[in-house]
């Protein structure tokens, strides 16, 4: 396996290591000149800053989902609830536990790991990873499978350009993503709430979706640690927790990859998990959802509203379902 380790001062001297390595450094220099993405680049090459919570993030990139998400009568979430309501089991199981625990993560420096069915193997730092790629703000609607949801003004990478560069091989037809695993910088995982580390996984298709984002940050900063610092997946039409926050491990697998939900209840979380009104979690229905920071009604309550299948991606992505029952691979 391929180690590399970056300093802001390898950025521009030749070093190239073997034609597996992931980033040849010249070329996506050259690239990035041409595209003019290298202003954006800088801050994170000269200063690593990226992967420390609350800087500002240069040169994001607007884009049409914002639209897609807000349209005419919806809102953003407030910063306060996007960050201080989470689901973080790593720092406990309360929904205020991140927020009071995260500080004890250091997503700085941060390495991810590639391996499995893929050209590129190796061990990425966070700056590798992204490197040359354009940061783009997407608002998305986020849906728990607690049936609360937000509004978040999402920046990252689709992940597709990430895996484009990673170049899976032809028998890849899964993805999958682990967690840190570390009890001085993650309190919660003390406890055997969960199996440790967190796993998620997407199908191939899924995950080259347009889509399906790399977020390292939100609000235009980079991640706050109760959200998943440094980088954390977003898959606006699945419920939350396949969006696994604070990833280190990256596998692209000819096998469907066992994920952490459906481990810990398999009749409850199953591995495509897309948001389906008309598919209720054995507890409760998932037909309604309560917006955190929504508008309120007379009595100071947020009322529920419809919850729309596939979190009202449908058009973007039911093709890629056609033909499944979706009750049963729920
Ligand atoms: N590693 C890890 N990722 C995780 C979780 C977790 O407990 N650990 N919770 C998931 C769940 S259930 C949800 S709803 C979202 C919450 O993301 P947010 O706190 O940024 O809103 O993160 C998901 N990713
Ligand atoms: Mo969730």
């Amino acid at each position: 396996m391929l180690i590399r380790h970056k300093r802001a001062s390898d950025v521009l001297s030749s070093e190239i290591t073997s034609h597996s390595t992931f980033l040849n450094r010249r070329e996506l220099l050259r690239s990035a000149v041409a595209t003019g993405v290298i202003a954006g680049m800088s801050p994170f090459m000269l200063s690593s800053s990226a992967s420390a919570a609350n800087q500002k993030l240069p040169n994001v990139k607007k884009t049409e989902w914002t639209e897609q998400a807000l349209g005419e009568n919806e809102a953003l979430t407030p910063y306060k609830h996007v960050t201080s309501y989470n689901n973080f089991y790593e720092f406990g199981t309360g929904k205020g536990d991140p927020a009071k625990n995260a500080h004890m993560l250091k997503p700085k420096p941060w390495t991810v790991v590639v391996d499995g069915q893929v050209e590129n193997p190796g061990r990425y730092d966070f700056d590798d990873l992204i490197l040359g790629n354009e940061l783009e703000e997407r608002v998305y609607r986020f849906r728990c499978v607690e049936a609360w949801s937000m509004v978040i003004p999402w920046v990252g990478i689709p992940l597709a350009k990430i895996i484009k560069r990673l170049s899976p091989r032809s028998n890849a037809r899964y993805v999958a993503f682990e967690t840190l695993v570390d009890v001085e910088q993650m309190p919660g995982q003390r406890l055997m709430t969960l199996k440790w580390p967190y796993r998620e996984g997407l199908r191939i298709d899924e995950a080259m979706h347009p889509l399906t984002l790399m977020a390292i940050g939100l609000y235009g900063e980079s991640m706050p640690n109760q959200n998943g610092a440094p980088i954390r997946l977003v898959v606006p039409w699945k419920y939350g927790f396949k969006s696994i926050k604070s990833i280190v491990r990256i596998s692209f697998t000819e096998e469907m990859p066992p994920t952490s939900w459906n481990m810990s209840a398999p009749q409850e979380y199953g591995f495509y998990s897309n948001v389906n009104p008309l598919v209720h979690h054995p507890r409760w229905s998932q037909a309604k959802e309560r917006r955190l920071g929504g508008p309120t009604n007379i009595f100071g309550f947020t009322p529920k509203r419809p919850t729309l299948m596939f979190n009202g991606y449908e058009e973007e992505v039911a093709s890629i379902y056609q033909g499944m029952d979706l009750t049963r691979n729920y």
